[in-house]
């Protein structure tokens, strides 16, 4: 038996085109040793739902600044809720969510309601973020001797 590297897929709304909290969030998994598909900017939802019914996905993280996330956030969650189980990881989210930045305590558990299965928001934002990814585990494969 081993263990896998556990596989994250960063991905964006589709009308956000910023790219740079994609990349940063990358470097930050691949530090701690994931491997990162990231689907870049203005991600189509398609696309989403394609890349995880193609590889064994164990995170899709969303992240999002332009301020149309708490507008978006929903479709792209029913489209992953579309998925098989079997396919479908814990969704988290982060970033600037409202057309303010920063978003309340209310709005937060609304989207954990929803079922995000986190939402990082604040200052603090990727420090408990990278707690959230310490506290994940991944099953062991069986490997060929
Ligand atoms: C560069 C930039 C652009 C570039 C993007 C180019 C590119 N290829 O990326 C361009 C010019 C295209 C652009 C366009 C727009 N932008 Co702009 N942009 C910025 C800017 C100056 C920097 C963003 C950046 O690269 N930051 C570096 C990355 C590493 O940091 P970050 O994105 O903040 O992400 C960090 C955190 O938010 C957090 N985080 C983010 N996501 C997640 C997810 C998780 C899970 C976790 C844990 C953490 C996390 O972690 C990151 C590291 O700390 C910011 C202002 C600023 N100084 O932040 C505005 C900003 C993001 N833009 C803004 C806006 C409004 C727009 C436009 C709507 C402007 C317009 N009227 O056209 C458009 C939207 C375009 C679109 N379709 O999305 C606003 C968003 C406001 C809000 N949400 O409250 C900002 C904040 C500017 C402002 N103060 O008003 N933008």
């Amino acid at each position: 038996m081993s263990t896998r590297p556990p596989v994250a897929v960063v991905a964006t709304i589709s009308s956000d085109a910023h790219t740079w909290n994609l990349v940063y969030l990358q470097l930050v998994l691949e530090e701690r040793g994931w491997q990162v598909i990231n689907l870049g900017s203005c991600t189509p939802t398609d696309l989403v739902v394609e890349s995880l019914m193609a590889s064994d996905v164990d995170l899709l993280v969303v992240s999002t600044v332009n301020g149309h996330g708490l507008l978006e956030v929903p479709a792209l969650l029913d489209a992953v809720h579309e998925v098989p189980e079997r396919f479908r990881p814990p969704v988290v989210l982060g970033g600037k969510l409202g057309t303010h930045g920063e978003i309340g305590d209310g709005e937060v558990q609304r989207l954990r309601d929803m079922g995000f299965a986190d939402v990082f928001v604040s200052e603090t934002a990727v420090d408990t973020f990278c707690s959230y990814l310490s506290g994940f585990a991944v099953a062991p494969t069986a490997t060929a001797a």
